[in-house]
């Protein structure tokens, strides 16, 4: 049984010296000091030794175990560190590159300019209020006494959903609908899209706008101008020069529109406002008795002013920007600028 075992070792250590790969170690390990492997067999056959010669057999036996199990360790460890050299010296990484930069967001222009407004109002007592864009045809039409048949409607063309059901045209409704709920005064901006069915240099079928309504005891014109003067100086210069002109809208009594002198060629006439000096920046008007009786409001007892805006045309006119679907493009050569 000694010699057989000598033997083994002799083997063993012979396989070892040739073994090249993890895998071929691992296979000798197996062979060896597996389960079944063979030294571990002669081990358990240990009651065919002789009396006498079992602590000396047993003793061989760990040592002979050692003495492999040492050897395949060794072997693997240097395999393995081997290895990682070779990766080190393969996947060189040069740490003096610069990192990858992140790339911002901005604020899309027409958020821009709604916010600027938004603020401005702010500072002036106004809150912003919002509203369904699919409206009944009474909050978009008939509640702004503009009848069914009124020629009032031939001035801006409606996507109609149902019958009675249209996207709304501008953002009055939004106001109709907080005058039902709440008694004067009344202090609110309500921006938002809009939809009319236009397309071309300067119409999208959506677009977006802004709305403004005043209403409270005793307001006059006069609060309408200070208000939209106060307003049109703080979002175009202190020195910008304005001009009220009359105008009609069916839902105010009277109307007006409002210009300011060209931020282009300051009034001596360009391509931009058409060779007048003047751009039109919005519209707006005393509310018309008639939209106050629609609200259940005593038109003798309550007095106020709206008005509204296209945020499309203000950001043109702000930014030097000729064309107005640049704004619905996403194209970021354009976005990156703001
Ligand atoms: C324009 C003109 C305007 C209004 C909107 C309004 C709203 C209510 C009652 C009365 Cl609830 N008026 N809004 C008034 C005058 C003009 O917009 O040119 N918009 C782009």
């Amino acid at each position: 049984m000694l010699k057989e075992l000598e033997e083994l070792q002799r083997q063993a250590e012979a396989e070892l010296s040739s073994a090249k790969t993890e895998g071929e170690f691992l296979a000798v390990r197996t062979r060896y000091l597996g389960r079944k492997g063979l030294l571990t067999r002669l081990l358990r056959n240990i009651g065919n030794v002789e009396e006498e010669k079992r602590p000396l057999f047993g003793m061989r036996c760990n040592e002979i175990k050692e003495a492999i199990s040492g050897k395949i360790d060794t072997a693997l460890a240097k395999l393995a560190s081997l290895r990682r050299e070779e990766v080190l010296l393969r996947d060189k990484v040069d740490v003096t590159l610069p990192g990858r930069t992140h790339r911002y967001g901005r604020v899309h222009p027409i958020t821009r300019v709604r916010q600027e407004i938004c603020s401005i109002f702010a500072g002036l007592g106004f809150s912003v209020v919002e509203g369904p864009e699919v409206e009944l045809d009474y909050y978009n039409f008939e509640a702004l006494n503009i009848p069914k048949d009124h020629p009032a409607r031939d001035m801006q063309d409606t996507f109609y959903i149902e019958d009675n059901i249209v996207l709304r045209t501008h953002t009055s409704p939004v106001q109709i609908r907080v005058m039902e709920k709440q008694r004067p005064p009344v202090r609110i901006l309500s921006p938002g899209r809009v939809y009319r069915p236009d397309s071309d240099i300067s119409h999208t079928p959506m677009f977006h706008q802004i709305e403004g309504l005043l209403v409270d005891k005793g307001i006059t014109f006069a609060d309408l101008k200070g208000v939209l003067t106060s307003f049109l100086k703080q979002l175009f210069g202190e020195d910008t020069a304005l001009r009220f002109r009359p105008s009609f809208f069916p839902f105010t009594e009277p109307s007006a529109e409002v210009d300011i002198r060209c931020v282009m060629c300051s009034g001596s006439g360009c391509r931009v406002c058409g060779q007048s000096g003047w751009l039109e920046i919005l519209g707006s008007g005393m509310v018309d008795p008639e939209v106050f009786k629609n609200v259940a409001y005593d038109p003798e007892e309550v007095t106020g002013f709206a008005f509204g805006l296209g945020l499309e045309r203000i950001a043109m006119l702000k930014f030097g920007i000729s064309d107005i679907r640049l704004f619905f493009e996403n194209d970021r050569r354009f976005l990156e600028q703001f």
